[in-house]
Order: C-alpha cells, then structure tokens, then sequence
C-alpha cells in the first residue's frame, strides 16, 4: 500500500487519501481509501476456487464462475465512492468511529456486470423485496460479527453494479477481489467486498451492521428508530488549499468536489466571508452521471 495514505488503524486496514490525491477527477487504485470491518486474505483467492452463490426467494439458484461473471456483458461506469463516517473528525461534537478528515472518499472507472441482469437469470419471487449481500471477509473481535447488509430490489434492478475491475486494473485486494457490490451513488457501506453469496429476501435483513450501524439517529435516540443510510446527500469538499496553508495576498485558487448520490450537481457557491457572501464556482472537468463534480474558484483577495 502507498505509504502516503494516512493510516488509521492497521488491522484492520483503515486509511484515507491524501488530500492532494483527491485533486485528479479519478482516485489512483493505490491511494483510494480503504474502509474495512473485518480481516480480508492476505494475497487473492485463487478464482478457480471462487465462486457466487444466488439463493433465497428466486425461482432458480445459481452458482457462477469468475468465468460466467466475465461471460456476462460488461459495463464500466463511474461511481464516487464514500465513507458514510467521511469528515466525521471536523464535526463539532464529537463522534466515535475512525478520525476521517476529507480523504474517505474517491472517485473511479468501474468495471463489471449489472447485478439486475443476474437476478433476472436467476427468476425473482414476488415476495423477493432486499437482496442481500455476504463477502468472505473475516469478523474482528470476539463477537465475530459479519458484515452483513441488505439493499431493496428496485436499487438492486436498476443501478447496481458487481465490479470486477477498478480504473482498468483488476479489482484491487483491498477493494473486494475478485468482486464487489456497487449500489451506484449510495454510501460505501452498501457495497459489499469480496462477494460470495447474494441472498434475496422478503424484508431488509435483521444484522448487526443493518440494524445497529449506517443509520440516522441522534445521540441518546435508538438507533433502529433511525432510517438506513442509502444515497449520499449533497456534500461538497475543497482539497486546495490544505488546511493551515499560508498565502500571500493575490488570486488564491480555491478548489474541489461537490457530490450528491445518484443526483447531479447543477452549482456550487463559495464563501470566503463565514458565509456573509457566496460567489459562484465554476465547474470544471466531467459531468457524469454518479460522479462528483470538480469546481474552482479564483479569490482575489486583498
Ligand atoms: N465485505 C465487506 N464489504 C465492505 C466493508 C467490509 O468491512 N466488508 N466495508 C464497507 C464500507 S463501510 C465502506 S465505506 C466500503 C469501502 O470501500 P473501499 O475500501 O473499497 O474504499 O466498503 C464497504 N464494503
Ligand atoms: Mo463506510
């Protein structure tokens, strides 16, 4: 792994981009950020004994090779990805979880399969309402909790992607090797890595990671009362300056990312004021549908 990304916690391996890497419109494979609950293999599983189990409330299961999955037409699609715990670190009360400052999210290429052209192969049920999805990860600590979570069908059939590819490489180790979940333009927890079982079910599934985390309570509430994060909402970050960085009086160029789940970002605002006034950015670079949108401003201050 690149030395430069900033280490959280090593095992398991937790660690964000650099901020400076989060200039470029896509996320180098080596910096992306890393975000994991368990342990995942050492070196890759060898394909020949890897395969993907669909089972639950399907007309017929199916069990599919590394080669069916290639078999299958291929997309590639941009998807922006991102940690739902993310700035968690800058906000003003604190809150537990890894110190994420801006570097818990990253943009890329993906290639692979539509999930929805699989589950169409394999015949829904009528009842059939989640589908849920299991890697091969190990659970950390005693309680040995799985990562286990589910999506709802319509997000299943419409825009969800099994990866097998990032940025034109084979999906990286630390990125779900041989294959990875993407709920396109939903929070990273709905992208489950190293897939080896897609369960349809009739209701969301009752886990730990479902029922207790990656949901919208406020402190002291229940956390199941809260609703299950899903899309990411609009957010914007500025990767320049670097926090602290000094200027001499001039045109200072302010820069980043604005994104918003599977919406589009149509402007993005900048104050230099503690929002007393707002100034247009100008958005810059691609727009894609999923991705986040790069945007400049140029501050002449005085
Ligand atoms: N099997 C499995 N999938 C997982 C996780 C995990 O711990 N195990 N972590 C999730 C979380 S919370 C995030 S933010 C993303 C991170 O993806 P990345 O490490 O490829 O950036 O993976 C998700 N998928
Ligand atoms: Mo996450």
């Amino acid at each position: 792994m690149d030395a430069k990304m900033r280490v959280m916690t090593e095992n398991p391996l937790n660690a964000e981009t650099p901020i400076e890497r989060l200039r470029t419109w896509i996320t180098d494979n080596e910096v992306f950020f890393k975000r994991n609950q368990g342990m995942f293999p050492e070196s890759p599983v060898e394909l020949g004994a890897w395969s993907l189990s669909i089972d639950g409330h399907v007309d017929k299961e199916l069990n599919l090779s590394y080669e069916d999955i290639l078999a299958l037409p291929k997309v590639v699609v941009a998807n922006t990805l991102e940690c739902s715990g993310n700035s968690r670190s800058l906000l003003k009360d604190k809150a537990s979880g890894n110190p994420w400052t801006i570097g818990g999210v990253g943009n890329a290429m993906w290639g692979g399969i539509w999930l929805g052209d699989i589950l169409k192969k394999a015949g829904l049920k009528s009842d059939a309402k989640h589908v849920c999805f299991e890697g091969f990860d190990i659970p950390k600590g005693k309680a040995q909790i799985k990562f286990i979570r589910s999506i709802p069908i319509e997000k299943a059939m419409d825009s969800t992607l099994l990866a097998y590819e990032m940025n034109g490489e084979q999906l990286p180790l630390e990125h779900g090797f041989p294959l990875r979940a993407l709920a396109l333009g939903w929070t990273g927890a709905n992208c489950t890595k190293w897939l080896i079982k897609i369960t349809l079910i009739t209701a969301p599934v009752d886990s730990f990671f479902m029922d207790k985390v990656f949901r919208i309570f406020q402190k002291g509430e229940d956390r199941y009362s809260g609703e299950v994060i899903t899309q990411m909402p609009v957010k914007s970050i500025i990767f320049q300056p670097l926090k602290d960085e000094q200027f001499q009086e001039g045109v200072i160029p302010i820069r980043g990312a604005a994104y918003a789940g599977e919406d589009g970002i149509k402007e993005v605002v900048v104050s230099v004021d503690d929002g007393q006034s707002w100034h247009p950015a100008t958005l810059i670079g691609l727009d894609v549908p999923y991705a986040w949108r790069h945007w400049e401003y140029l501050w002449e201050s005085k």
